[in-house]
């Protein structure tokens, strides 16, 4: 069934809407200096393990915060919380993604100074669709799949890996007991977009971790321009 051409209209100002909203917030985290990576993937990819294990690496010569979107509980925030960066749950009740507005609420109701930050991460809402269409003011948008959800997703959900820069395969502890087929998920990955880089890595064993944090520096220092003396 098509959809009414009305509705059509209202999501098309809607997604405008964001887009102004996802502008001004990126031009505040350039001037500001500080390096913005969101997280999407289906639910249960590793999101918040891996970002766990990130900001816990990160955390000692890094100032980093995390801002998580969920329909409901706190769950999320309160693992990201152990790694003691500053982190807040953003419940979207019915909603399966953030919006740029929403994550400018947030920022604001933390009273967050960016130029205090160094990096600011953003899961979203569990969901491989529509958090494609909603840009947030990102740097860095990663796309993860776990070795335990079949080498096919980008292939099944190419819109989620266009809209995104860089994909990150999760769970690989687990990739022998699931008979995971890593050049067929990276043929995948590159047939929906070439070129693509790719960190393939566990947030439990740490394997791959640092390959990822070195992209994180490096991608921080060509952000920030050097500092004329
Ligand atoms: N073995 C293994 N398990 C993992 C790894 N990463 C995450 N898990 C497990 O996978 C399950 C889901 O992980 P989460 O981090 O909650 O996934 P998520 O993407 O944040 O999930 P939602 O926020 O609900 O979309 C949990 O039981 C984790 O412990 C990993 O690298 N290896
Ligand atoms: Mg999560
Ligand atoms: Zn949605």
């Amino acid at each position: 069934m098509r959809p009414e051409p009305r509705l059509i209209e209202v999501r098309k100002n809607v997604l405008k809407q964001n887009d102004i909203v996802a502008r001004t917030l990126r031009d505040s985290f350039h001037a500001a200096g500080v390096f913005v990576v969101s997280l999407v993937s289906s639910p249960g990819s590793g999101k918040t393990a891996f970002l766990e294990k990130t900001l816990t690496l990160l955390r000692p010569n890094y100032r980093v915060a995390a801002l998580v979107g969920d329909l409901a509980t706190e769950n999320d925030a309160l693992r990201l919380a152990r790694s003691h960066a500053p982190v807040k749950q953003i419940t979207t009740g019915t909603l399966c993604h953030l919006e740029a507005a929403m994550v400018q609420n947030a920022i604001q109701e933390e009273h967050w100074d960016l130029n205090q930050l160094d990096f600011l991460f953003i899961e979203n809402v569990g969901n491989l669709v529509c958090p494609s269409s909603y840009d947030l003011g990102e740097d860095l948008r990663l796309v993860l799949i776990s070795v335990t959800e079949g080498e096919d997703k980008p292939l099944k959900y190419p819109t989620i890996f266009n809209s995104a820069d860089v994909a990150v395969v999760t769970k690989m502890d687990l990739a022998a007991a699931v008979e995971f087929d890593s050049q067929t998920a990276h043929k995948n990955i590159q047939a929906v977009r070439p070129g693509m880089q790719v960190f393939k890595l566990s947030a439990k064993t740490g394997e791959g971790m640092q390959n990822f944090l070195n992209f994180l520096s490096k991608r921080l220092q060509e952000l920030r321009p050097t500092p004329v003396t």
